[in-house]
């Protein structure tokens, strides 16, 4: 009950907070949108990591509350990026089991006046296994309103081929654990050139997560994989760093 109390009280104290990483085109290596990454600023320059209040949220019931205060904040700042910058956003496994979610982001996108055209979901791949009807219709009404579909921390999970074919994703986000162990010629790289040959099969674009060295962004780039994100592009950063770091105009 305190904790739950306390979870209230720093939503209504706005605590939560929102930074931004940037997604680059591996061809053009210019940045093409932000992931929004949620924050708890418990006191000034204190921070709780989305880990462990994201749980802490569905465990009290104010996910769905989180979620709205978040994507509404996220919004405003995108609004003030360039208007080909997209905004990608995540969401709980738990919350695909929310028959209401679709709405709820739609309100909030008329509220705040954002394009649907320009917001990204992100899902991970146990989202999907909860409550697959529900999945699959919600995902469906985003994409009707011309929301994108990202297929988060790919690889990890418990993808199977029928989920790719089954449902409407834009993009695989492929976990940062590969980008991280490949070597030239080794299996998690053959894994990853499987990986963009399937995808662009099924006409899907593929993200890297967690490129951290040169040598990995290189390699990325000759296998042609589409986006990159990782500290190596850009850091998460809060909204006021953004212009500051990143060539808008380039
Ligand atoms: O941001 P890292 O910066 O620590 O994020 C850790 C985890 O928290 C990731 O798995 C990420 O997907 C998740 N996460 C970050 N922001 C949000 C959010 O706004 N909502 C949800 N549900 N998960 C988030
Ligand atoms: O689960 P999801 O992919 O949404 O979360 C991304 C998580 O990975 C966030 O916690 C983010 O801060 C972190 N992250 C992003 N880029 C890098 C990176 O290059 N290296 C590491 N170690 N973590 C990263
Ligand atoms: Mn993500
Ligand atoms: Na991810």
């Amino acid at each position: 009950a305190q904790r739950e109390h306390d979870f209230k009280k720093a939503l209504a104290n706005k605590e939560f907070v929102t930074y931004y990483q940037p997604l680059v085109d591996l061809k053009t290596e210019r940045t093409i949108g932000f992931e929004a990454l949620a924050r708890w600023e418990i006191t000034p320059g204190n921070f709780i990591p989305p880990d462990q209040f994201v749980a802490l949220a569905e465990e009290t019931g104010n996910i769905t509350e989180l979620t709205e205060q978040l994507l509404r904040l996220a919004c405003r700042d995108a609004l003030e990026w360039p208007s080909h910058i997209t905004l990608s956003f995540n969401i709980s496994p738990i919350q695909m089991s929310d028959k209401q979610l679709a709405t709820r982001i739609m309100s909030i996108l008329a509220e705040v006046g954002f394009p649907a055209e320009r917001l990204e979901i992100e899902i991970t791949e146990t989202a999907l296994l909860r409550d697959i009807n529900v999945a699959r219709l919600t995902l469906r009404k985003l994409k009707d309103e011309g929301i994108n579909i990202a297929l988060d921390d790919f690889g990890t999970g418990y993808s199977s081929l029928s989920q790719l074919c089954n449902f409407p994703f834009d993009k695989l986000k492929i976990d940062k654990s590969f980008i991280d162990t490949f070597q030239l010629n080794g299996k998690q790289e053959k894994a990853i050139l499987a990986v963009l040959s399937l995808a662009s099969a099924l006409d899907v674009k593929v993200v890297a997560e967690g490129i951290e060295h040169v040598s990995q962004l290189i390699r990325l780039q000759e296998l042609g994989c589409d986006i990159g994100q990782g500290y190596l592009l850009g850091k998460p950063m809060p909204q006021a760093n953004l212009k500051k770091t990143v060539p808008w105009a380039i």
